[in-house]
């Protein structure tokens, strides 16, 4: 080769590996991201994707198809996490976590057939049923959870639903008045109610209620035989009629597949007539004695692209790390959180299984600069309109691509 074609290739060759280094870090470049090219950037002519106007909503939507929630699910890891991290954002108040902690006010004995679930009477879990809690242990455990700076206090009971339960109703309402009186958030979970106990329960103050519809309604038969997905929908109806925040997830590792039903959960909530004001993504906790015992794990890479997706498909929910977060080492958990996640139980225990403590959970948030959500309105930051996603910012580099070169090289 002649030494005047050796020194054009390999000037070539370093211009080509300059304008290589500088794009591995423009943003604004077609979606094939991780796949180098030597050719100018094309011309910005591609039509606006459903992933770019979830980037970009001043407003939560509710008219999203299940395929539109499904191509956000596959954007490539990377770039679904970054761009539900600046949705979030916007939405929210940066690191602001919300912490709430959970109190078993009646332990198993249950009559349904969850196949996850330690308080199912129908398998042999070892776990001993309990009477209903007594208003004033409820409140005790309140101010405990209050002083290590929880602001929302959870009451779970193993009941299928609350027919015929008129004293456990009374004392229910005793203990979210109760609760609401130190300055606290109330919520409960106490299987199906109709519209008149939802009304019961909204006129004692409660902020929340807890209903999960665990899965999709495709695998939800799998799991649950003694009750359909739509006596779940119908309780959620009666809750949000009576004006109480809806506290509605899912339960990820019970076999199904995520591209179809974490994209199926997520739909069914997002269409409904409003939003959940909370979505908990729980990691199944495997019972020794339940059908579920021995399922595969979630991978940690879906439970990540679920809260990612959720947060584009329902930006101003709320997004809980519920169970299971005391397996995920704090990495995995702060990966949560940057990818949308914004609230946690914390304390001694989850119903019947272990919470990560309070200490815990406080040195976390001090490493990571993370702080509690405060009650109520203040948690939530204004929206501006039509914001501009960050990674737009770069597009006047596309222009400047030979100079910047040039800078680069030498
Ligand atoms: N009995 C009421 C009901 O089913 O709505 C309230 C209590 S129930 C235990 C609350 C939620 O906890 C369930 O809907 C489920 O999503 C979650 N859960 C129960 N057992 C779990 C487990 N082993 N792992 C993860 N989540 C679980
Ligand atoms: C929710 O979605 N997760 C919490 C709360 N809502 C009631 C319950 C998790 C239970 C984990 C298994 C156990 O402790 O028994
Ligand atoms: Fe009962 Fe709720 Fe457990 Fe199902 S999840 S068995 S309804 S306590």
């Amino acid at each position: 080769m002649e030494a005047s074609l050796v020194r054009t290739t390999s000037r070539l060759a370093s211009q080509q590996l300059s304008r290589r280094r500088l794009y591995s870090t423009v943003q604004d470049l077609p979606r094939t991201v991780g796949s180098f090219t030597d050719a100018a950037p094309p011309a910005p002519t591609r039509s606006r994707s459903v992933f770019d106007d979830a980037v970009v909503a001043a407003s939560p939507r509710y008219d999203w198809t299940r395929e539109q929630i499904s191509q956000i699910h596959q954007t490539p890891l990377m770039e679904l996490t970054y761009a539900a991290g600046n949705v979030h954002r916007r939405f929210h108040k940066p690191g602001a976590v919300q912490l709430c902690t959970l109190m078993n006010i009646k332990t198993g004995g249950c009559t349904e057939d969850c196949s996850y679930c330690a308080q199912s009477s129908r398998y042999k879990t070892g776990l001993q049923a309990t009477k209903l809690s007594t208003v004033e242990s409820v409140m005790e455990a309140a101010k405990v959870a209050k002083a290590n700076g929880s602001n929302r206090f959870c009451m779970g009971a193993a009941w299928r639903d609350m027919r015929g339960r008129s004293r456990g109703m009374k004392n229910i309402v005793d203990m979210v008045k109760g609760v609401r009186s130190l300055g606290m958030e109330a919520c409960v979970t106490l299987g199906m109610v109709d519209r008149e106990q939802a009304k019961m329960l909204k006129d004692a103050g409660l902020t929340a209620y807890n209903h999960n519809l665990d899965t999709s309604r495709e695998h939800y038969p799998n799991i649950i035989t003694t009750r359909s997905y739509d006596e779940r929908l119908q309780t959620i109806e009666n809750v949000r009629e009576a004006g109480i925040h809806v506290c509605s997830g899912g339960i990820l590792g019970l076999g199904e597949t995520p591209q179809t039903d974490h994209v199926g959960l997520i739909h069914t909530l997002a269409t409904l007539p409003a939003h959940p004001e909370s979505f908990p993504v729980n990691k199944l906790v495997p019972i020794k004695g339940t059908p579920m015992f021995g399922e595969e794990p979630v991978k940690f890479e879906d439970l990540v692209r679920c809260i990612a997706t959720a947060r584009l498909v329902m930006p101003a929910t709320i997004i809980r790390l519920a169970a299971g977060r005391v397996t995920m080492p704090e990495s995995e958990q702060m990966m949560c959180f940057m990818a949308g996640a914004n609230a946690i139980f914390t304390g001694e225990k989850m119903l019947t299984t272990d919470c990560n403590g309070w200490d815990e959970d406080k040195d976390m948030f001090r490493r990571w600069g993370l702080e509690p959500m405060q009650t109520d309105a203040s948690r939530f930051v204004e929206v501006e309109q039509e914001p501009v996603f960050e990674s737009r910012s770069f597009a006047h580099l596309k222009d400047e691509v030979p100079s910047k070169a040039t800078e680069v090289a030498t």
